[in-house]
């Protein structure tokens, strides 16, 4: 389901708009055709110049191109910082890139790897796995295994939707709008674009519940995490795997990305295990934290 991206116009409709300006007046016509061809040949060149750049970003390092950081969180995306946990839990370098953040599928993120465009966080967490042999779940039995899955698609296509519905739905994106920094020619689109979520999110089914009823979901699949983390360090035991990355990613979009949000009064009061738990994986692998939001605030 896609919110954002590139709206692509039929080529019939271009082509009808010219026809009809032709009609009333050539010169224009032939103006529009300069001007949106000049338009597109600058996108493309522009285009190449930054991909022959993250080409050149060196051997094996990964540049993950991403939307721009947050105030009080590195991105408002939870699969980008589930994406860049992993990177840095094992140990890849990478870049970041905020000027073409999404990708083929026009999704964020994505990855240019050796040249190499790779998209969608999980398929991408995979491929490095296999390529730096940085598989850190080889020690879970296949029991382990099957449960961190389910609980990482629990988290990635239900949670999700309780996150979008109260972002964009019932809060109409201001959260957002006070989390990142949104060039004023977006913010106008802001309504539009909520429009489009709703309507996605009535397709998908969550938009169907009352907020009441996306609450007590949330708090359900809160509920769960918690009590499958219960004391321990991490979800899968005393070793951090990739399923940690995604449900770091999820926790703080609850914790930090909206202050009114009622996940943070759940998180201190009800499921605090899960609160110290995104503290701990802030702390091991964001040590710089601080110094990836926006404005960059000083390291402690
Ligand atoms: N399954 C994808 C999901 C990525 C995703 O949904 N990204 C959102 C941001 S959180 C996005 O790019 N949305 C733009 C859109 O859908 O138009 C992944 O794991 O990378």
């Amino acid at each position: 389901m896609q919110f954002l991206g590139e709206q692509r116009w039929p080529l019939a409709v271009g082509v009808k708009g010219i026809a009809w300006l032709w009609k009333r007046s050539r010169r224009v016509a032939v103006a529009a055709v300069v001007v949106v061809t000049v338009v597109k040949v600058h996108g493309y060149i522009a285009k190449q110049q930054r991909r022959k750049r993250w080409e050149n970003a060196g051997k094996d390092v990964a540049v993950v191109h991403m939307f721009p950081r947050g105030r009080k969180l590195p991105n408002l995306s939870p699969f980008v910082l589930k994406l860049e946990t992993y990177l840095r839990m094992a140990d890849i370098k990478y870049e970041v890139d905020f000027e073409e953040p999404l990708g083929a599928k026009n999704k964020a993120p994505w990855i240019t790897l050796n040249g190499e465009e790779l998209t969608d966080s999980q398929l991408i967490v995979e491929h490095l796995a296999s390529k730096f042999e940085k598989d850190f779940s080889s020690h879970l039995t296949r029991e382990e295994r099957a449960t961190a899955h389910a609980l990482r698609t629990m988290l990635e296509d239900h949670t999700l939707w309780v996150l979008v519905y109260e972002r964009y739905v019932e809060k109409r994106g201001k959260a957002l709008l006070r989390g990142m920094h949104v060039p004023c020619y977006l913010r106008m689109a802001v309504n539009m674009f909520v429009r489009r979520i709703k309507k996605v999110c009535w397709l998908q089914g969550m938009g169907r519940h009352s907020p009441t009823e996306i609450q007590h979901m949330g708090k359900q699949d809160l509920s769960a995490l918690s009590d499958y983390l219960g004391d321990k360090d991490f979800l899968m035991g005393d070793k951090a795997t990739e399923v940690d990355c995604t449900l770091f990613g999820f926790l703080c979009q609850l914790m930090w990305a909206d202050v009114g949000s009622p996940y943070v009064k759940m998180l201190e009061t009800e499921f605090p295990n899960l609160r110290a738990y995104t503290l701990r994986v802030r702390d091991k692998f964001w040590p710089d934290w601080n110094a990836c939001l926006d404005p960059p605030q000083p390291v402690q």
